[in-house]
Parts: structure tokens; C-alpha cells; sequence
């Protein structure tokens, strides 16, 4: 009877209209407890996304048939530290001024009165636990107050030179032996461990697994599950970029270069490490998933599961991040738990949205301002439309907006890019390169911020 009061409790939490409907006295204190795990640089490419025909990700896929999967879920800044400060502020780079990999949560002049998500639920009686990646720089400074227990660091042991590309950042290969060599394994198995036992106050786990980021360095069985000669590269037509803007050559690439990895005959090796290294992801959250399903917290805990943004394996000729392409801001988006009920959303939604669903989720108050929007309209109704489309920065003046069937693209110097998602979803056909439907692009150029921060740089 107490499990059923707790999930009827819960789906009251989501499917109230607003908190006079809440329980009162005594169960009005009990509150969800949240497991938040975040993967890094991880794309499309898990079976429920259906980004890869060949990747296997069965963990990743049995969350998203018990929960709401958000299929087309975008970042807001496509690169590691400025894409997760946004998620964990639930403040836009047009509200803080990171757009590109660099200054920390503590150093924007803009956050310093913004409560991180984890300092928020500890204000409101929560035990937090963070480990691995969560924050880029990690809660550091007055961030430290925001975890009460460090469960240690994720990503896998270092080598000192490189066994495919020495010299440069993008090795790969199947090193170590096994996984319990990896911390990213450990913090997993750590992570299980604490959620097998009984937690007497409502608690915040966030735990963040390194993979599939470079170097990808992985035990053999992981690399065994694909077939290198075999397997599906990405499309990539040379004709592809001939309808792109000019300003884009050479700006956004980070090494190596496609034409690098083609003329090293490295394509198809870097595309199965990254596969093989996926599912060593996978694994880890399937570990730590087996804790709280045979812990006593498997039917009071949301589940929460992201990437920070995408990955280019070749697509548009392009490697990593950084890109405002469908393939660099896509991203996995999952809420499992109690009240959740299962199936996909293709509604266009922003890990922005985060931190206001999980305060409504678990009915605490929102900070003074998010600019995200709670997405449980969507968990209750997944047709439901977000009352705004999607908006993604990168780079200063740059932007992206993203709705359910479009995506337009204005760079700062005026270029623009259009996609009709409808009849285009790798994006091949810039309608935006000729005379273009102004009303289609005016319905979603309204949308472009009118007066986004300037980049903040530190003083030197
Ligand atoms: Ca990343
Ligand atoms: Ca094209």
C-alpha cells in the first residue's frame, strides 16, 4: 500500500494543475529522489534514437521504453563546459555569454547569484551526490557547497603516448583489458553500490559518465561488438556542402580535419571506436541502473538521462562538435520513474528545460529566473507543443532555432541555412541557399534573440 501511495503521490506531482492539488501534512515532505546521469559528447547514436543502424546500447534503450523519450531534444551551447554550465544554471549562453568551450560556472559574472541545480535541491532538504563529469570545471569554489558527497572521478586510465595517433588528442583503440580498470566502470559500480541502500532523506545523484569522449580508449569486448569492415559509415556526399555558407570553412573544424581522416584511411577505425565506445557507456549506465532496480529507492527515484551535445563522425565533412548541425546539437533526453508514463516526444525541447521540470517534478519553487520551460506537459501529454521553439548558440552570433519540423541557422556575419526536417533529416538540402519562402523564414527568425549577451571574457 505504501508503494502505491507513493506513486499515486508522484502522478499527482506531474499531472496536477497546479498545488492545491498536492498531498498535504506528512507525505507533502516526501519528495522524489532524482538519479541524473549525464554522458559526454554523446550523439544520436543509441538504438532509441535510431542514429547508427549497427550501435548497441540496450541499457540506454530499456530507459527509454520505460519513460518518455525525447527523440528530438537539442543542447544549448554544443561544447562540453558552456553546454552543461547552461543545464545546470537553467540559464541560456544569451543570458550568461559562454557560448564556446572555456570560462566556468563560477566565473560568469552573470551565474554569481544563479543556484546551481544541486545547490537548489540542497537548499530544499535534498542530500546531494555528485561524481565524474557533471559541471566541465567540476564544483569548485562556492560551487563546493552544492555536494555533500564527492563519489570520486569518471573517464579511463591516461597513457602517456598515443596507440593510433600519437600527438594528438583523437586516440583511440582498445586499451584497457577490462572494464574494472576504467574509472568511468568504477564510479558506475560506485554509484549502484549507494543505491542499493536505504537513504533516510530525499537525495540528488548526479553522476557523470566520461564516454564516449575522446581519447576513445576501451577494453577489447567493446571494440568486438562491431565489425570494422562491415560496418555503416556516416553519408557523406561532397556534393552535400555545396549549398553551405562560405564563412563556415575552416572556422568550426577541430582536428583532425575530414579530409585527415580520409586520406589516413582512419574513417571506418574511428567510427568503431566511437561505436565500441557507446556501448562501454551503455554498459555503465546499465550498472548503474541494475542499483536502483534492486535497491530500496527503484520506485521513488526519477530517473534522468542526457548528453551535453553531439558528435560529427564525417557528416557535412565535419568531426566533433561545435557545429549548429542536427548532429551536433542532437542529443538523448530521458525522464523514467514514478508518474512517468512511457513513449517518445518528438516535440523540439532543450536540456535547458531540465532544471524547471525536475523542480515541478519534485513541487519545490523555481528560481527567481530559468529560461528553460518545464517539460511536464510533455510527460503528460507527449503531443503536447512547447510554447517556444528550441534556440542554440555557438560561437558568438551564431544561432540555431529547432522546432518540430524546422531548423534555421543565422550566422553573426547574416549567412543562413533553412531545413525542412519533414522531408530532410540529415539536413542535405539548404533551402536558404536560393530565393527563400520569406514567410516560412520569418515564422521562425522571430524567434532569433533580439539582444544576447556579449561573450564574456576574463580580464587580462
Ligand atoms: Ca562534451
Ligand atoms: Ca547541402
Amino acid at each position: 500500500m505504501r508503494c502505491r501511495a507513493y506513486l499515486l503521490r508522484f502522478s499527482a506531482l506531474i499531472l496536477a494543475s497546479g498545488p492545491s492539488l498536492m498531498a498535504t501534512g506528512e507525505e507533502a515532505l516526501k519528495k522524489p529522489n532524482i538519479l541524473m546521469i549525464c554522458l559526454d559528447d554523446l550523439n544520436d547514436w543509441t538504438g532509441c534514437l535510431g542514429g547508427h543502424p549497427e550501435v548497441k546500447t540496450p541499457n540506454i534503450d530499456r530507459l527509454a521504453e520505460r519513460g518518455r523519450n525525447f527523440t528530438n531534444a537539442h543542447c544549448v551551447v554544443p561544447v562540453c563546459s558552456a553546454s552543461r554550465v547552461s543545464i545546470m544554471s537553467g540559464l541560456h549562453a544569451t543570458t550568461h555569454g559562454s557560448y564556446e568551450f572555456g570560462p566556468s560556472y563560477q566565473s560568469l559574472p552573470a551565474l554569481r547569484e544563479a543556484p546551481c541545480l544541486q545547490a537548489w535541491f540542497k537548499s530544499h532538504g535534498y542530500r546531494t551526490f555528485a561524481g565524474g563529469k557533471v559541471l566541465h570545471h567540476g564544483f569548485q569554489g562556492p560551487l563546493k557547497e552544492a555536494i555533500d558527497v564527492d563519489l570520486g572521478p569518471s573517464g579511463g586510465p591516461r597513457r602517456k603516448t598515443g596507440i593510433n595517433w600519437p600527438g594528438g588528442p583523437w586516440d583511440w583503440g582498445a586499451y584497457p583489458e577490462k572494464d574494472e580498470q576504467m574509472p568511468d566502470y568504477q564510479l558506475a559500480q560506485k554509484t549502484a553500490t549507494l543505491l542499493k541502500q536505504k537513504q533516510d532523506r530525499p537525495f540528488f545523484i548526479s553522476v557523470g559518465i566520461f564516454r564516449p569522449h575522446v581519447p576513445l580508449l576501451v577494453p577489447p569486448r567493446w571494440f568486438d561488438l562491431y565489425d570494422r569492415e562491415t560496418l555503416t559509415l556516416p553519408m557523406a556526399p561532397k556534393s552535400d556542402l555545396s549549398d553551405l555558407p562560405p564563412n563556415l570553412r575552416g572556422k568550426i573544424n577541430v582536428e583532425p580535419v575530414h579530409e585527415e581522416v580520409v586520406r589516413r584511411k582512419k574513417w571506418r577505425d574511428l567510427v568503431q571506436a566511437y561505436l565500441a565506445s557507446v556501448s562501454f557507456a551503455d554498459h555503465c549506465v546499465g550498472t548503474i541502473l541494475e542499483g536502483l532496480d534492486n535497491g530500496p529507492h527503484a520506485k521513488d527515484t526519477i530517473v534522468v538521462l542526457w548528453s551535453d551535445h553531439g558528435f560529427h563522425l564525417g557528416e557535412k565533412h565535419q568531426w566533433a562538435k561545435r557545429t549548429l548541425w542536427e548532429e551536433s546539437t542532437r542529443v538523448p533526453f530521458l525522464f523514467a520513474g514514478p508518474g512517468i508514463e512511457p513513449g517518445p516526444c518528438r516535440e523540439a525541447v532543450s536540456l535547458l528545460d531540465l532544471y524547471p521540470t525536475l523542480t515541478e517534478l519534485c513541487d519545490l519553487p523555481a528560481p527567481k529566473r530559468l529560461d528553460g520551460l518545464s517539460l511536464t506537459p510533455q510527460l503528460r501529454n507527449p503531443r503536447e507543443p512547447r510554447s517556444r521553439p528550441v534556440v542554440i548558440s555557438s560561437f558568438e552570433g551564431n544561432h540555431a532555432i529547432r522546432t518540430r519540423d524546422w531548423r534555421l541557422i543565422r550566422y553573426a556575419d547574416g549567412a543562413r541555412e533553412l531545413y525542412d526536417h519533414r522531408k530532410d533529416p540529415d539536413e542535405f538540402t539548404n533551402l536558404a541557399s536560393g530565393p527563400t519562402d520569406e514567410k516560412t523564414w520569418q515564422s521562425l527568425a522571430k524567434w532569433l534573440p533580439k539582444k544576447p549577451a556579449p561573450e564574456f571574457r576574463k580580464k587580462k
